[in-house]
Formats: structure tokens, sequence, C-alpha cells
């Protein structure tokens, strides 16, 4: 059981969000029982250090790390979760397998985010704890497959827990994963409306007034598609593809948007990454509440399972 691997109450973990899920709403969501997780994304050593000091401050349960393989501090940030005995650490946007013996040989459980069959067979060959297999629907850096086809087909390739995500921000989503074979469930979007969630205003008033098609992928020419709220800049981007401009020049356009999305609020420039749940998510909670809801029927579910079991 996830739960058991990780020392949660639930088997729920908040998506490591770049510049939103930091220490306060971390520590929130491993307060109420799941896993609450600190997103590095792009940022230097001497801001994950702070953060997890002050998520030591703020609670005494476990924790996770998400360490963004694309990082240019990708190195520091790798070393610094090594020395600071982490208790998880997820992995996104690439291949872990330089770092996995380090973490492990400190006690950390690694988890790395897949987006393909291939990379979970060689994640579980170097022997990690669990894997999460995360879909399309995702905000953010995403793959080929959605999750209604990623999640069973990794589920079947390996022995090991998986988690669902990508498209899952209610009840009906955690029992859908479950039907699909995952174990656990890792939750991005809905957080942003947490009331301990400390991103931008603004953001957050993005992600309530999102409507079904205001979430799309942007960047499928550069190697590393995002999938993004609508504003000036995505707008931007997206006729960037289709003009077929280079990676590059996609990419210094866009630098730096994540940051002045979620900091400084900037609804032009800024880039608002979401799922295509946002036009479903549109209440501001304490984090405790959302991980009831998000509950709500996993327990007539655990009973139901039984019962077929039984027959
Ligand atoms: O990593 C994420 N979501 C992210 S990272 C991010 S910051 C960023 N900004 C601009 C460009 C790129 C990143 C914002 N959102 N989710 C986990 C995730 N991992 N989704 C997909 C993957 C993935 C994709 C390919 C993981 C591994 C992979 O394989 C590479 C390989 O080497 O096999």
């Amino acid at each position: 059981m996830i739960q058991e691997i990780l020392n949660i109450q639930y088997p729920v973990i908040q998506g490591g969000m770049a510049w939103i899920s930091d220490a306060s709403l971390a520590a929130a969501v491993s307060n109420a029982g799941g896993l609450g997780v600190i997103a590095c994304g792009n940022a230097p050593g001497t801001y994950v250090r702070e953060q997890i000091e002050k998520i030591r401050e703020l609670t005494d349960k476990p924790y996770g790390l998400n360490v963004m393989l694309l990082s240019p501090y990708v190195e520091e940030v790798a070393l610094i979760a090594t020395e600071e005995k982490v208790p998880v650490v997820i992995t996104g946007a690439g291949d872990p397998s330089r770092f996995i013996k380090a973490w492990q040989n400190n006690g950390t459980k690694v988890i790395p985010v897949v987006a393909s069959v291939a990379l979970a067979k060689r994640m579980a060959r170097l022997g990690v704890d669990a894997i999460i297999a995360e879909g399309g629907e995702a905000g953010g850096h995403v793959g080929e497959l959605n999750t209604m086809t990623l999640v069973p087909a990794v589920v079947d390739a390996i022995d090991l827990p998986v988690i669902a995500a990508g498209g899952i921000f209610d009840a009906r989503g955690v029992l859908a994963s479950f039907a699909l074979g995952a174990a656990g469930v890792q939750v991005g979007t809905r957080f942003i409306l947490a009331e301990e969630c400390t991103v931008h205003e603004n953001y957050k008033k993005k992600v309530m007034k999102a409507k079904d098609i205001d979430s799309f992928v942007t960047g499928r020419n550069t190697g590393h598609p995002v999938r993004v709220l609508r504003n000036p800049l995505s707008k931007e981007l997206k006729k960037m593809d289709q003009a077929g401009k280079n990676a590059e020049e996609i990419e210094a356009f866009s630098a730096g948007s994540l940051y002045r999305a979620a900091i400084e609020g900037d609804l032009k420039t800024g880039s608002f990454m979401a799922g295509q749940c946002a036009c479903m998510v549109n209440e501001i909670e304490p984090a405790a509440k959302i991980l009831e809801s998000l509950l709500a029927l996993s327990e007539p579910f655990a009973r139901l399972k039984k019962q077929v079991e039984a027959l």
C-alpha cells in the first residue's frame, strides 16, 4: 500500500507545481494526511533549502520534494535532496536514473513521474519505490498519452504501486483511478485554490474563471510541450507553433513566464499552467477540505471491491 510506503494516511499526493506549491501548501496537505510536495521547478538551491527549513517548522509529517530534471540547477537541487534526507523525492520532465541510488541510500523514497511505459519499466528495474503515471490532461509539461490509457498500460507493465495523475480533481477521478488499477492519485490544479496556497491572486482567478477549452498545449515543436491557460502569452505561443518557429525562439519567448504568472500575477506575459480540469475547479477551500472531498467516494468503493473479491 502506498500509504505504508510513504507513511501517510491517505493515498493522495499533491502535485509539485513550480513557484506554486511551496512549504505553506505542502505542509497543509501533509498535516491533513496526504503527501504535500514542494516544487523546485527552475529555482536555485537557496530557494530549495529555504523551503525545506520552512516545512520542517510547519509539520513533522512526511513531505516530498519535486525535482524538475530540466532545471539548470538540477545537480545542485539533487544534492540538497540527498544532504537533507528529504522523506520523498518525486522527479519530473526526464530520466532520473543517475540520482536514484544516492537518494535511496539516505532513506529517501523515490517516485519518478513517467509519461511512457518504457520509462516506467526502466525505473522499475532500477528499484524505485513507486511510479506516477501522468497523462496529458495535466497542467504543465505533458507527454503523448492520456491518463485513461497510460495508467492501465503502466499498471500492466510493472510490479510496483502506480499513482495516477492528470485530470484528477474530485472523488469521481479518484474512484476511476482505482478502477484503472492505480494505488493512489496525484492532484495538482485543485490545490492551486487551496487557502494555504500562496500563489498570486491572479493565478487563482485564472483557474476559477477557466472554461473547458481555455486549457491547451503549446510548444509541441519544442520537444517540451506544456499545457497552459489561454492568455495573450499562450495565444502568441500557439501562433508561433503554427508558424513552425524553432524551439530556441519559442523557449526564449517564454523564459521566466511561470515565475511572472505565479509570483507577479502578470496576466499578459505570464504562463498560467493548469490542467484540463481547471474548468471544474472553482472554490477556495482549506487543503484538508480538498483531501476530504477527494476521498468522499473511496470508502464505499473499498467495501464494494471487498464484496466483489469475496464472490
Ligand atoms: O514535469 C512535469 N510538469 C511540469 S515541469 C514544468 S517546468 C517546465 N517549463 C517549461 C518547459 C518544460 C518544463 C511544468 N510542468 N510533469 C511530470 C512529467 N514528466 N510530465 C511528463 C514527464 C516526462 C516526460 C518525458 C517524464 C519523463 C520523460 O522521459 C524522458 C526520457 O528521458 O525518457
